[in-house]
């Protein structure tokens, strides 16, 4: 058993069974938790009355809750005008026969036979919801590779309709990878068309094409209606979290149009039932790309963004688009197109060679407009970090964010309260500030099949 003794700003180990008292921060805490996969006994203090009930549980009790922590008992004391409580944390069946889990369930098992699954590890659940651009496609990929590595299992893709190209053209997209993937068991479903509120103007930037894998392939003449789902992607998202309440990790790489609707159909239990969400997406030090001060996948909907950060009670984790820029992500186009992407396609893999010649098309043509000459693929930054957390995340940081939707210059900006002022604002997202590029490329390699040293080294 372990005690973990907290305020409402630091959270400290009691000195049980020999551990040492040592200061965490909630953040850690949550951490700690979702590593050893734990059993925890927690006060909500009397004196607390005076502030929000969520202010305790938003910010420390329900996060722990959904990484699988057990609440049931509460214990606690007032002291001055401070609250202070304890949390017992109780050795989880993972802990006693020495697996550890990461955020998102995986075992440091090394993997066993010849597929490479880890039979130890049970299931993790995953929705894609995404609008089809070459770092989607990415992420669909490292998803799709994960199944026998990380026994993930993708329930679905949806797509959003106001991004990097329409919903039809996501969900082909999606669809050529599955095919190249020989995965087209996975559903794929059509969300939104339009943000909450369009635009009148078309001022929006098309970074992956018109089509979204640079207007370069020939279409294979499936109509869409052929192989989506009939229903809509918002009641299907709804539904399989249902039936998996607190299971499924939703990856919105994507506008949050999705997601936004779905608060507004069914209320807040709409995301009560996710596990988790990993955004790609906003920005925390005021870069922007779509406009001067905003990220795209926000600046496409800044009311939907707004409304996900302010229904969700779940975790969230969020890579805004700084930490994806070459002063700290670098991995140059050079080495994505020639190095790896040759050694891929010599290794006769489809779905990347087929995104050789569209990232070729996307990128090429930057490196002599713009100058631009790294690689940056955002949407599958962010399910490296989910699949490989402890091996890859570099920094992180947590804060309340809320979205601006009226700035003359600055709508759509990811804004931060640096006031700290936590009773009137509680953290609502973890932020990625730095992730390690040399070991993305490695992730690269393993998707292609080039390197398998990543998992058998088992450390993530
Ligand atoms: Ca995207």
């Amino acid at each position: 058993m372990y005690g973990i003794y907290g305020s409402s700003r630091l959270v400290k180990i009691l000195p049980v069974l020999g551990y040492p008292f040592v200061p965490l921060w909630r953040s850690q805490l949550i951490s700690f938790i979702m590593k050893y996969g734990t059993h925890v006994a927690t006060k909500y203090p009397t004196c607390l009355r005076r502030q929000p009930r969520q202010h305790w549980e938003g910010g420390l009790v329900q996060p722990l809750s959904r990484y699988g922590a057990t609440i049931d008992s509460e214990v606690g004391e007032c002291v001055g005008m401070r609250w202070q409580s304890a949390v017992v944390i109780q050795q989880s069946p993972a802990m006693a026969d020495g697996r550890r889990r990461t955020s998102s369930g995986a075992t440091n098992k090394s993997v066993s036979g010849e597929d490479g699954c880890d039979s130890v590890s049970s299931p993790r659940y995953a929705i894609l919801d995404c609008d089809g651009g070459s770092d989607d496609a990415w992420a669909l990929l490292l998803l799709l590779h994960a199944r026998k590595t990380h026994n993930i299992q993708l329930l679905a893709i949806t797509t959003v309709g106001c991004g990097n190209t329409n919903r039809e053209n996501s969900a082909r997209n999606m669809r050529r990878i599955l095919i190249a993937s020989k995965r087209t068991e996975i559903p794929i479903y059509l969300g939104a068309v339009d943000p909450l509120i369009p635009s009148c103007e078309d001022e929006k930037k098309y970074f992956h094409g018109r089509d979204g894998f640079g207007d370069c392939l020939e279409d294979d003449g499936e109509p869409v209606e052929c192989f989506v789902q009939p229903e809509h992607a918002v009641p299907a998202i709804h539904a399989l979290c249902q039936a998996r309440p607190n299971q499924i990790t939703i990856f919105a790489v994507g506008p949050l149009t999705n997601l936004a609707l779905g608060y507004t159909m069914y209320g807040e239990q709409f995301g009560n039932n996710f596990r988790d969400i990993f955004i790609m997406g906003g920005n925390y030090q005021g870069v922007g790309n779509s406009s001067r001060a905003a990220e795209f996948n926000f600046h496409s909907d800044p009311e939907a963004a707004h409304t996900v950060l302010l229904k969700s009670r779940c975790p969230i984790t969020i890579l805004p688009w700084e930490p994806c820029l070459p002063e700290k992500f670098n991995i140059p186009i050079d080495w994505r197109l020639k190095e790896f992407g040759e050694r891929a396609k010599e290794a006769n893999h489809p779905a990347i060679t087929m995104l050789n010649q569209v990232e070729a098309a996307q990128w090429l043509p930057m490196i002599e407009q713009y100058g631009i000459n790294t690689w940056n693929p955002c949407d599958a930054i962010v399910v490296a970090v989910w699949l490989f957390e402890e091996r890859i995340l570099c920094k992180h940081s947590t804060w309340h964010a809320a979205v601006d939707l009226r700035g003359t210059h600055t709508r759509g900006q990811m804004v931060l309260d640096h006031l700290r002022e936590r009773e009137k604002y509680p953290e609502n997202v973890r932020i990625i500030e730095l992730v390690d590029a040399e070991f993305f490329k490695r992730i690269c390699e393993w998707v292609a099949g080039l390197d398998d040293g990543i998992i058998v080294e088992g450390t993530q």
